[in-house]
């Protein structure tokens, strides 16, 4: 069985590392690092030994205070390096050789597009050299570089450059040194060439910062996005947290082959290219606003994640959670602060609720692991962000601020629990924040019940809220949370009516606190009929179960003036449209409540067209799954398609005046991103309406053609070629064609085919696997195939179980090359239990014959492993 690391196992490290120096001679086939490690025991006295982890490393020297150590004196483990009576303090220096070029996990020390570079977290630093590679054993670094110049012109590394030279031979070096002290996890180096595009920024005390960004000489122009978004989180961290950038300089460097989003390695992130590039004629408006948002996360973490860091990975939320929630803020406050929460939410509900319903159901801090990899997840991430959020929520913005000054004044330069966290910020707020422990050690998402009632004639209002968490994995008991309720009273004309509970005057919203299993409160003086607008900008992660529904979301869907509020009921009311079609297939769509509601967006010119845009985007297929008790795969899909078309024929006209009448000239700002958004769902509409289809096709067309940007290019080529009566192979080679040199861009041609909602396309992924522009070394490449499948309900979920066979084979030859991308996609096969007992059959055989096979990583062992259980 699997060996897990354990929460409550864990113990401070018997050595502090005072000081780390290395030394690299890189070559892509074989790179030498010299390791010097200064060490001291933390114990009165030294241990019997002690463990340095290393992974796939060449020994060829080992010294002790300058002396070779004999064989004698250490033991080569599975896990590293065991060093046997180690003095109090001492120096030990390694020479290792690792081999970047064969280093296809894209973890440790790699090569790609002949750079060098590395991604250390979690624990890919070991595969560097023998160390202490745990997050809380902080050390300053200081780092030399050898490189051939004309292969290696660039060598980069954490904090401030010292000093550069050459070797002779063609040879040259530079020593960078960090005087942060920082884990190993945040170690990065560069090598290679590069074009660099600059800027600086001047911080709140006056200090010149130099913002560099370093691409590949094709990605030249495409940098600038990445720059103004930097400037405005470094001004915006300033300005709302009051934390101002350390070093020099800051450093990005962006690859197309990269396992995750982007990485905060101290001083020098390294960037996915996918969130660095962006220029009009290759990224769509989503691309601009994510690099914005992952420039800007990677930026936050300068200080909530690297000057305050971890104690141990149990605690990885602990600056996950909170960055995200920063970014989110930092987001809301450059765009539309509904049309963000919007996202946020349809973002949670789309990964993490899933997550949290089935067999990889786990705490925002987990008990235990096996790898931790597989624990960066959306529970971690989104979850995590929706404490903070809730927390934030609960003391209000400045006593929020006074608990973060708390928190980095309190613990800078340490390694610190989710505890420390909590504690800081009551010191900070003088709030009690105890009970907000559970919400991250309770796994599961609750349900929330409301109940109300009002008596026109004492003119009281009471409502009743209850609460329950459903048991999960290894948790069947739960606990009661403490849980933010933002509300609101409406009148009949939608106006927000005095809150008044017993002699407290609350304004007209106010946070109520459920914090027992059930609780009721009785606002008075409320003489005219009210609805209560509950969880308000979705003021806890919860799902909400109202005994008006009925009657409160047609109202809510057209009066709440929250703007999530709204989007909340419009979408319910959707939601209940279509469940009632799926149990009742002969039924009129689309009904009264849906169709007035959509008749009150339509029958004015839209003048937010992101949140019009919202409004009129029908649930994802995945969402409504999540509200059946078992996923009816095929009924969902009919009668998704079937609303389609029923709201494009009785709103058509007006779908295509807006669609005509929402053109305008390529501009970056929020209106007309909106304004894009808005004309590509009238564009799908339009597409299903059986009186405009051939023109909205012919539209569609000229669309794609005359397009002077890829978010309306992309937005009509997506249409069309995901039309399954539709011809498309013209377009579908002119993309190509246009594209094939830009790997970004290209992605979108092989994932968009992909998502054609037909059987064939079971044979256009096994056939795009071959291609000559596939390559399973790059992991944008290898998820914009087995992704994009995956996320395609009818070809995956074929009743055949071919489409699960289909992925389980790739997932198995992935996972000899890269583990950690292999697991992460994998994880979409926890979701048999909800599936059909034919489909339940296919998927957990697939899983019981992929967990059979000799050799697994420990990644996808354990996704496998707690498949099954
Ligand atoms: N690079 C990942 C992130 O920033 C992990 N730290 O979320
Ligand atoms: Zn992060």
């Amino acid at each position: 069985s699997i060996q897990l690391v354990r929460h409550e196992d864990y113990r401070a490290p018997d050595y502090e590392i005072v000081a780390t120096a290395l030394e690299f001679w890189l070559d892509a086939d074989t790179t030498e690092v010299l390791a010097e490690l200064r060490l001291r025991c933390r114990l009165p006295e030294p241990p019997e030994y002690l463990i340095f982890q290393g992974e796939s490393l060449d020994l060829l020297e080992l010294r002790l205070d300058g002396q070779v150590v004999g064989a004698d004196r250490y033991d080569l483990l599975d896990e590293g390096l065991r060093l046997h009576h180690p003095p109090q303090a001492f120096t030990l220096n390694s020479r290792v050789r690792v081999h970047p070029a064969t280093n296809t996990q894209l973890s440790g020390l790699y090569a790609a597009d002949g750079v060098l570079l590395t991604q250390c977290e979690a624990e890919g630093f070991r595969r560097i050299t023998y160390y202490l590679d745990r997050p809380d054993c902080l050390a300053p670094f200081t780092v030399t570089l050898h490189a051939d110049r004309e292969h290696y012109p660039m060598l980069l590394a954490n904090g401030n450059l010292e000093a550069t030279g050459t070797d002779g031979q063609g040879g040259h070096w530079a020593r960078w040194h960090d005087p942060f002290p920082k884990p190993s996890y945040l170690f990065a180096l560069v090598a290679g060439r590069f074009v660099v595009e600059r800027d600086h920024f001047t911080t709140q005390s006056g200090r010149s910062v130099a913002l560099e960004v370093y691409v590949a000489e094709r990605y030249r122009d495409a940098c600038q996005r990445a720059l103004d978004s930097l400037k405005r989180a470094m001004a915006w961290d300033e300005r709302v947290y009051g934390r101002e950038y350390d070093l020099e300089r800051y450093m990005i460097v962006a690859t197309d082959s990269f396992n995750m989003g982007a990485m905060e390695n101290k001083g020098l992130n390294i960037f996915n290219t996918k969130y660095v590039l962006a220029s009009p004629e290759t990224a769509t408006d989503d691309d601009y606003l994510h690099v914005e948002s992952v420039i800007a996360h990677e930026y936050f973490h300068n200080w909530t994640g690297n000057r305050v860091t971890l104690r141990d990975w149990f605690q990885l939320s602990l600056k996950e959670g909170l960055t995200v929630f920063r970014d989110q803020e930092f987001s809301a406050d450059q765009n539309s602060r509904g049309v963000q929460r919007i996202a946020d939410v349809r973002r949670l509900r789309a990964a993490q609720f899933p997550e949290d319903a089935g067999p990889l159901a786990h705490p925002v801090r987990p008990d235990a692991y096996a790898e931790i990899n597989n624990f960066y997840t959306a529970t971690v991430y989104e979850k995590g962000a929706e404490i903070v959020r809730m927390i934030h929520t609960t003391l209000g913005p400045e006593r929020f601020r006074a608990g973060m000054d708390a928190y980095f004044s309190r613990f800078d330069g340490q390694a610190v629990t989710i505890e420390d966290f909590l504690s800081a910020l009551e010191a900070g707020s003088g709030c009690d924040l105890q009970a907000f422990m559970r919400w991250y050690a309770q796994a599961g998402t609750p349900r929330v019940e409301a109940k109300w009632q009002q008596d026109l004639e004492t003119g009281s209002l009471s409502l009743e809220l209850s609460q329950r968490t459903p048991a999960t994995p290894g948790q069947a008991d739960k606990t009661t949370l403490p849980i933010p309720v933002r509300v609101a009273l409406l009148d009949r004309a939608g106006r927000r009516q005095p809150l008044r509970v017993g002699n407290d005057d609350l304004g007209t919203e106010t946070v109520l606190m459920l914090t027992q299993p059930q609780q009721d409160w009785t606002f008075t003086g409320l003489h005219e009929p009210c609805v209560p607008s509950l969880f308000r900008g979705f003021s806890a992660p919860i799902i909400l179960e109202r005994s008006d529904a009925v009657l409160a979301e047609p109202f809510l869907a057209r009066h709440d003036d929250d703007p999530f509020s709204r989007w909340e009921n419009f979408q319910a009311l959707a939601i209940r449209e279509l469940l009632g079609y799926i149990a009742e297939p002969t039924r009129a769509l689309p009904s009264g409540d849906l169709r007035e509601a959509v008749a009150a967006v339509t029958s004015q010119w839209p003048e937010d067209p992101a949140f019009c845009a919202e409004l009129l985007t029908l649930p994802t297929e995945d969402y409504l799954g999540e509200q059946m008790e078992i996923i009816q795969v095929d009924a969902i899909h009919a009668a998704r398609e079937s609303l389609r078309r029923a709201l494009a024929m009785v709103f058509g006209d007006t779908f295509m005046a807006w669609y005509q009448g929402l053109a305008g000239t390529y501009q970056l700002d929020g209106l007309s991103m909106g304004r894009r958004r808005l004309r590509q769902v009238m564009l799908s509409y339009l597409l299903v309406n059986d009186r405009l289809r051939w023109e909205a096709i012919a539209l569609a067309r000229l669309q794609y053609a005359e397009a002077d940007n890829m978010s309306e290019r992309l937005a009509a080529y997506t249409l069309l070629v995901q039309d399954i009566h539709h011809d498309s192979e013209d377009l579908l080679m002119d993309f190509y064609q246009t594209w094939r040199h830009h790997p970004l861009v290209l992605d979108r041609w092989f994932s968009t085919q992909l998502g054609r909602e037909e059987p064939a396309t079971l044979h256009r992924a096994a056939n795009l696997l071959v291609h000559p522009d596939f390559d399973w070394r790059v992991p944008n490449r290898v998820r914009s195939v087995l992704g994009a499948f995956a996320a395609n309900p009818t070809v995956f979920h074929a009743a055949d179980g071919s489409g699960y066979r289909f992925f389980g084979e790739q997932i198995r030859h992935l996972d000899g090359i890269n583990p950690q991308t292999a697991a992460r996609l994998a994880t979409v096969l926890s979701r048999w239990p909800r599936l059909d007992a034919q489909r339940r059959g296919h998927m957990q055989g697939v899983i019981a014959e992929l967990a059979r096979k000799p050799a697994l990583s420990r990644d996808l062992a354990e996704v496998l492993s707690r498949c099954q259980d």
